[in-house]
């Protein structure tokens, strides 16, 4: 049985690959900060519209140190309908997260609840882009503004998203990308932060090469979170393919929306009008409410057929279990009603119409309970 999996990566063809790789051999340059890491970070800050770009050799490191950066302390406002490394990336810093609850149309965070969720410790919201879906940015920049708190986007389903003309990575004071190789965009593995203020990337450039300043002046307590050049490398092949992969994309998730928008009892996911989407994952959400009972046959069901959705995002994050007694999830009950309904439909830009049709197909058959298609 052939298998179609959740995502399938991006890569350019072998030569393209080795063609790019090949100087690698005449310089011996495999890593800290080479000429392919720096030609990668200009690249991104054109595709990306943003002034600044730090790499990373992953999206949560990438998070994990934007946080250090900004010094932040005590409390921060951030959704549980997420995946592990947001809320990780928060406590590992020693913040405690405060959960706000997500919005049932696109699953951000709702920003109607962020200033109840506000106390005299709160010194930052990490919102979170999810599914390619953004974040309502204007709110959050006014309620920030209001409070003086920084803003961290956690736009790691974000890549190359753009918001009425800007790229998504202009709002808040930074925002966070993962190119790991299931991403729209990746460098196998991967991050970077987008940053407004130049002095945040002086912190960024220490704090991923531990700390260290000159050969003889170490004043920062780093970590060891670089992009090597074969990483960069495979950026700079995939960034001049970014473009038809999304429109690619694009074609895949309109069949799905053409398939299935009709089923009453699945809500499928809208792009926003004013936003040009990525198209990164198509998360369908099923709205019988009986908690997790068909989404799960579905998910099971798929998985009969060789196909593997995923439950992106569940559990969420505030009931794992190294977590346990420390968040109350009654205060976060749409993103607990979501993540007990939501599968995410497998999408990729080289996924066959015909495979698309297949899926569709069962999913309509298993919601309701009869043969038509
Ligand atoms: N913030 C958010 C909101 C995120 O979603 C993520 C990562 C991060 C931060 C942190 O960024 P990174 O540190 O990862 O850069 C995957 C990814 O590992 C993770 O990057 C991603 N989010 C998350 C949503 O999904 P898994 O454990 O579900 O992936 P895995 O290995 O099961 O892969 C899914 C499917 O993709 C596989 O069934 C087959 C296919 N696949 C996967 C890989 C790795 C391939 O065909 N080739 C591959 O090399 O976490």
């Amino acid at each position: 049985m052939r298998e179609i999996y959740v995502t399938r990566p991006s890569m350019p063809s072998k030569e393209e690959y080795y063609e790019e790789i090949s100087t690698i051999w005449d310089t011996h340059v495999l890593t800290n900060m080479g000429e392919k890491h720096n030609k990668l970070e200009r690249r991104l800050e054109e595709y990306l519209k943003v002034p600044n770009v730090s790499l990373f050799c992953n999206g949560h490191m990438a998070l994990e140190l934007a946080i250090q950066a900004m010094d932040l302390t005590g409390e921060v406002i951030t959704t549980p309908f997420t995946f592990a490394s947001t809320t990780h990336a928060i406590v590992r810093n020693g913040l405690t997260p405060v959960f706000c609850d997500i919005n049932e149309n696109d699953y951000t965070i709702d920003v109607s609840k962020i200033e109840s969720c506000i106390t005299q410790k709160t010194s930052a919201i990490i919102p979170v882009h999810v599914y390619g879906n953004i974040c309502d940015v204007e709110a959050i920049d006014k309620i920030a503004k209001q409070y003086k708190l920084k803003v961290i986007y956690d736009a790691a389903h974000a890549f190359g998203v753009n918001y009425r003309g800007k790229g998504i990575a202009e709002f808040g004071d930074a925002s966070i990308f993962s190119f790991h190789a299931t991403k729209v965009f990746n460098t196998i593995e991967g991050g970077a932060v987008c940053y407004a203020e130049p002095q945040i990337g002086e912190r960024l450039y220490q704090l991923k090469n531990f700390g260290i300043q000159s050969e003889t002046i170490v004043n920062g307590i780093g970590a060891n979170a670089k992009m090597n050049e074969f990483q960069a490398a495979m950026g700079l092949c995939n960034l001049r393919h970014v473009d038809g992969q999304i429109t690619k994309r694009k074609k895949v998730f309109q069949r799905y929306i053409e398939n299935l928008a009709d089923i009453k009892q699945i809500k499928v996911n809208m792009v926003n009008p004013y936003v040009a989407s990525n198209y990164a994952y198509f998360p369908i959400v099923f709205k019988n409410g009986n908690v997790e009972k068909i989404r799960d046959t579905v998910y099971d069901e798929l998985k009969l057929h060789g196909i593997y959705a995923r439950k992106y995002f569940y559990p969420l994050t505030n009931t794992f279990e190294c977590y346990h007694g420390m968040f109350d999830v009654s205060k976060t009950p749409v993103a607990l009603n979501i993540s007990g309904n939501v599968l995410t439909l497998p999408l990729y830009a080289d996924l066959e119409l015909s495979d698309v049709d297949k899926i569709s197909c069962l999913i309509k058959k298993i919601v309701r309970s009869d043969s038509r298609c």
